[in-house]
């Protein structure tokens, strides 16, 4: 391990993964996106987002009209791949090694993307952590507080960081502001992806 950082108790280590874990982790969601594709999720309000997303595992993160939750099944009806052992592997170390997460949210940034302040709010039980992984460009990460509004602190994370959001940490405001487009030579064609893995149920 590299380098360890706390920001607002969220705990960044950074180069964690090295190039060959993250070259794996790309390689095994090429296989998730075949059987369960990108699609850009649209807010309760109608508006899409710029991320386009998927999932793996037995629950899949899903918004449109009906508002934000977790499905048992794709949009286009079918189950969520199983989450590869690859991603799994770094849950068991950071997250938790007694109990699997029920989801593996994958999310591509390409050019212009950005993901606006939120909390990770529609699970049953916070006191599981939630781990992220950042592959590809570099982002801008920013955190804040309990409640919207108020200081907040910012970061780059960048290909191979692995980030662990527990305790009050889980709860907090956060947001990626915009991505570094071209910055990594991780995914040929550009971009970010980024996976995080929740307790959900
Ligand atoms: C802080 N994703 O999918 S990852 C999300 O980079 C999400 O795509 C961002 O926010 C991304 O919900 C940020 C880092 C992260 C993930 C979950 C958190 C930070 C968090 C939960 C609570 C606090
Ligand atoms: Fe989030």
């Amino acid at each position: 391990m590299q380098d360890v950082i706390r920001i607002r108790e969220a705990e960044i280590c950074r180069s964690e993964l090295d190039r060959r874990a993250q070259a794996q982790i790309v390689d095994d969601l090429r296989t998730v996106v075949k059987q369960a594709p990108l699609f850009s999720p649209t807010t309760p309000r109608g508006r899409p987002m710029s991320v386009r997303m998927t999932s793996a595992g037995t629950l899949g993160w899903v918004s449109d009209r009906r508002g934000y939750r977790y499905e048992n099944l794709h949009p286009a009806g079918e189950p969520w791949p199983d989450i590869p052992e690859s991603v799994l592997a770094v849950w068991r170390r950071h997250g938790s090694e007694t109990r699997a997460p029920d989801c593996c949210l994958i999310n591509y940034y390409g050019d212009g993307a950005r993901m606006g302040m939120h909390r990770d709010n529609d699970e049953k039980d916070f006191s599981w952590p939630v781990v992220s992984i950042s592959l590809g460009d570099a982002a801008l990460f920013r955190i804040g507080n309990l409640t919207r509004g108020g200081r907040t602190e910012s970061t780059w994370l960048e290909s191979g960081d692995v980030a662990i959001l527990r305790g009050p940490a889980r709860r907090l405001y956060h947001g990626i502001d915009r991505i570094r487009f071209g910055s990594s030579d991780l995914l040929p064609t550009g971009g970010r992806i980024n996976i995080t893995l929740r307790v959900v149920d």
